[in-house]
């Protein structure tokens, strides 16, 4: 494969960033956002000047408040910072039109051959001219080290980590930075004795797919700074899915609706950051033997809910397939987009 160019840009310290901007009287100051009703309680996010005292995303309020009796705390007002989160889009389309965004403040961008330091530089720029906004630039080889990128010298960063560079840079960092190693299979790496992304470097590929599988190939490659996966940009024209192979084959009814609720709250939120309905839902089903099966459904009313995509998805599963073998995968698709004139159409909850 030719060498791509990966951008990475993450806002620094998204909503509390947005409320400092807004009103001069908090700028310098631990700004805590969260505790209204989509936050039950905990911290969205806090301004760097709050994080000093250890405050930090998904701690209790109350945590909070005892950390920093003088924060200030205001509640998520996510009407606003999705309108944010457009404008920035806005920026970036300027300059590619293979954009992923991954979350309400965050996008891979894949430059193709240009120059990645120019444009890396003009969507800072801009971000910041328009916006007056700081954001946190990575660029490399590939996604997993364009991320890893912005996320060393936040905030306010602009880091660009070289093919030649990516071992050293990897090497001493813990294999939690690897992408889908969680604390399950943190525990087990420990227990092998790595600790680090060198450690596995350094480590037989053999003996990892011996006792992970696929997984064990996948972390291999992570550690060796190699990652294959597109950018995949969400031109809507077509559709957007997703799906997962199980580790192993399985008729559990549960887990298989389990995985239709998670695509289907993750498609909601794609739809709802990017302002589209869907009218088409098709579930997908591999058995064991490698065969396919694919059933659809169109709704009369366009949809961008989480609620009616899985309910829908359900009873396409239960009442349309047969699921008599075994099932080594489930996906779920949505497809036939509809941008609605009328914006209030949308429902502004993620
Ligand atoms: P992040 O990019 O993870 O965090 P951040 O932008 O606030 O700070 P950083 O400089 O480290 O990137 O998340 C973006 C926004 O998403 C964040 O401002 C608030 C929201 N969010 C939550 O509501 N809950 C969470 O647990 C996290 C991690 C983020
Ligand atoms: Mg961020």
């Amino acid at each position: 494969m030719s060498q791509r160019t990966i951008i990475h840009m993450d806002m620094d310290a998204f909503f509390a960033s947005i409320e400092q901007r807004d009103n001069a009287n908090l700028r310098g100051k631990p700004v805590i956002v969260g505790g209204a009703q989509y936050s039950r309680g905990v911290v969205a996010t806090a301004s760097y000047e709050a994080r000093t005292y250890g405050i930090h995303s998904a701690m209790p309020i109350s945590k909070a408040k005892q950390l920093c009796p003088k924060g200030i705390f205001l509640p998520v007002n996510m009407k606003k910072y999705k309108e944010v989160s457009k404008e920035i889009h806005d920026i970036l389309e300027k300059y590619s039109n293979i954009i992923e965004p991954i979350s309400i403040d965050e996008a891979f961008i894949d430059i193709n051959n240009r120059d990645p330091i120019f444009i890396g530089r003009k969507i800072k720029d801009d971000i910041w001219q328009e916006l007056r906004l700081t954001s946190s630039i990575g660029i490399s080889v590939n996604k997993f080290l364009a991320k890893l990128a912005s996320d060393v010298n936040k905030p306010n960063g602009f880091t660009i980590i070289k093919e030649e560079e990516k071992l050293k840079f990897l090497c001493p960092l813990p294999v939690s930075k690897i992408w889908g190693v969680g604390p399950k299979t943190k525990k087990e790496l420990n227990r092998l004795g790595i600790y680090t992304i060198g450690d596995i470097q350094s480590y037989d590929e053999k003996v990892l797919i011996n006792l992970f599988g696929k997984r064990g190939k996948e972390i291999f490659e992570f550690a060796n700074g190699v990652d294959n996966r597109p950018v995949e940009s969400q031109n809507m024209s077509q559709s957007l899915g997703e799906e997962e192979t199980f580790e192993e084959d399985i008729d559990d009814i549960d887990l298989l609706l389990k995985k239709l609720a998670e695509y289907s709250f993750n498609l909601s939120q794609k739809l709802k950051l990017n302002g589209y309905l869907i009218k088409t839902i098709t579930v997908k089903v591999k058995y064991y033997d490698f065969s396919i099966e694919t059933r659809t459904i169109s709704l009369t009313i366009p949809t961008n809910d989480s609620s009616i995509i899985f309910e829908t998805s359900k009873y396409i599963l239960t009442s349309k397939f047969k699921l008599s073998k075994k099932i080594r995968l489930i996906g779920l698709s949505i497809s036939n987009f509809i941008y609605p004139k009328d914006p209030i159409q949308l429902s502004i909850n993620l």
